[in-house]
C-alpha cells in the first residue's frame, strides 16, 4: 500500500493557492505519496472552494486522496502531517470597519489569526509535523504560531525560498549561467525587504560568491536592492501580488524538507533561533538549513559571516524584535 500524508492549506481560495495546491498533487512534491489535502478558507469564501475541488478532480492526478473543505481549522488539523499557512489578512483590506493600514494593525489582526491556529496545530497535527508559514508577515506569524502551538517535536518555517530563488536568479544573470549552477543561496533574517541574500557564501560551480563576484558596487546597488524590493516591483508591474513564484518556492521549501539535503549544500528557510550565529534568542530568522537522512532539519553551523555580512544581518533582526515586540501579547 502507498503511503499517504495530510497536507492541510490555509487561503485556499487565494492566487498562490491556485497555482500551489494542483502541484501538491501531481506527483512531484511527495513523490509517490497519495495526498490528503485539507483546504481551508474564511466563511465568507469557503464556498468557492467547491469549485477548486471540482477542478482538483477533473484534473485526474492519480496520487490524489481525499479532499476536503472547510472553514474549522482544527478539524482540518486533525493528524495532518504538513501545514501550508498561506491565508492572511493583506494591508489595505478593510477589516471589523477598519482600513488596515498600518504595520501595527496587520501585525496584530494576522498574528491573532495565528495563535488560533497554531494551538490547533499543536494540540491536533502530528507530533512531527512540519508547518511553512507563507502569510505575511511570515516570521513573525510563525513566531505566534510556535508559541501556541507549543509542541517542540513540531518544526514552524516561514518561507523565504522565494527570496533565495530569486537571488539565485539574478546571480546567474550576472555570472552568466545557469540557476542550477547556482546553490547554497541563504537568506539571513525576515522576509521582508530587509532580509540579506548572502551572495558571499553561494557557490557556483564550487567556486563561493565571494572568489566569483569582487564588484561591490553592483552588490550595493544592484543585487541588494533587487532582491530586497522584488516583491514590490512584481506588485508594481501586475497589480498582484507574486503567485506562482510564491507557490514553486512553497513547493520547493516541502521538497527540500522531504529529501535529504546534498552534501554540503543547504536551503533557506526562517527557524527559531538557537544561540548559533550570535543571532537574538526568540526570533523566527532566516538561516541555513539541511535535512538529514532520517528526515531531522537541522541548522548549518559552519557557514562564515563576513563583517558585511553580520551588519546587513543585524538590520534584519533588529526588525524581527521589533515586530515580536508589538505582538508580545501574543506571546504570553
Ligand atoms: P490572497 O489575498 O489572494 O489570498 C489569501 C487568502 O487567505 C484569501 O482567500 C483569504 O480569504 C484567506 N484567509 C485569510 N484569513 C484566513 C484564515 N484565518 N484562514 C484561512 N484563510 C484565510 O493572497 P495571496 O496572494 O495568495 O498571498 C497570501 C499571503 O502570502 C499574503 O500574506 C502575502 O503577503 C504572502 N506572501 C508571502 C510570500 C513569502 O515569500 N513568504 C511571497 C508571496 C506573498 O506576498
Amino acid at each position: 500500500m502507498k503511503e499517504r500524508v495530510k497536507v492541510v492549506v490555509t487561503g485556499a481560495a487565494g492566487q498562490i493557492s491556485y497555482s500551489l495546491i494542483p502541484r501538491l498533487v501531481d506527483g512531484h512534491t511527495f513523490g509517490d505519496k497519495i495526498v490528503d489535502l485539507e483546504l481551508v478558507e474564511i466563511p465568507q469564501v469557503v464556498e468557492k472552494l467547491e469549485g477548486l475541488v471540482m477542478e482538483l478532480e477533473d484534473s485526474n492526478f492519480p496520487n490524489m486522496g481525499n479532499v476536503n473543505y472547510t472553514s474549522d481549522f482544527e478539524s482540518a488539523a486533525k493528524d495532518a502531517d504538513w501545514f501550508l499557512l498561506v491565508g492572511s489578512i493583506p494591508r489595505g483590506i478593510v477589516y471589523n470597519g477598519k482600513k488596515i493600514e498600518e504595520r501595527a494593525d496587520l501585525l496584530q489582526i494576522n498574528g491573532g489569526i495565528f495563535v488560533g491556529q497554531g494551538k490547533a496545530i499543536g494540540e491536533h497535527g502530528k507530533s512531527d509535523a512540519k508547518v511553512l508559514v507563507v502569510g505575511n508577515p511570515a516570521n513573525t506569524n510563525a513566531l505566534i504560531g510556535r508559541h501556541a502551538a507549543n509542541n517542540p517535536s513540531q518544526l514552524w518555517m516561514a518561507m523565504t525560498m522565494l527570496d533565495s530563488s530569486r537571488a539565485q536568479s539574478v546571480l546567474s544573470k550576472k555570472l552568466n549561467t545557469g540557476v542550477a549552477d547556482i546553490s547554497k543561496m541563504i537568506i539571513w533574517g525576515n522576509h521582508s525587504p530587509t532580509m540579506y541574500p548572502d551572495f558571499e557564501n553561494m557557490d557556483c560551480n564550487g567556486q563561493s560568491g565571494k572568489d566569483a563576484i569582487s564588484d561591490m558596487d553592483w552588490i550595493n546597488n544592484n543585487f541588494l536592492p533587487t532582491v530586497q524590493q522584488r516583491g514590490k516591483a512584481v506588485i508594481d508591474s501586475r497589480g498582484a501580488s507574486s503567485a506562482t513564484s510564491a507557490a514553486k518556492a512553497a513547493l520547493d521549501t516541502v521538497v527540500a524538507c522531504e529529501n535529504p539535503t546534498a552534501p554540503g549544500d543547504c536551503f533557506s528557510a526562517a527557524v527559531i533561533t538557537d544561540g548559533s550565529y550570535d543571532l537574538p534568542d526568540g526570533i523566527i530568522c532566516g538561516m541555513p538549513l539541511r535535512t538529514l537522512e532520517d528526515g531531522n532539519i537541522e541548522i548549518v553551523k559552519d557557514i562564515v559571516l563576513s563583517e558585511f555580512a553580520k551588519e546587513k544581518i543585524k538590520i534584519s533582526t533588529n526588525e524581527l524584535l521589533e515586530e515580536r515586540a508589538a505582538v508580545e501579547d501574543l506571546l504570553k
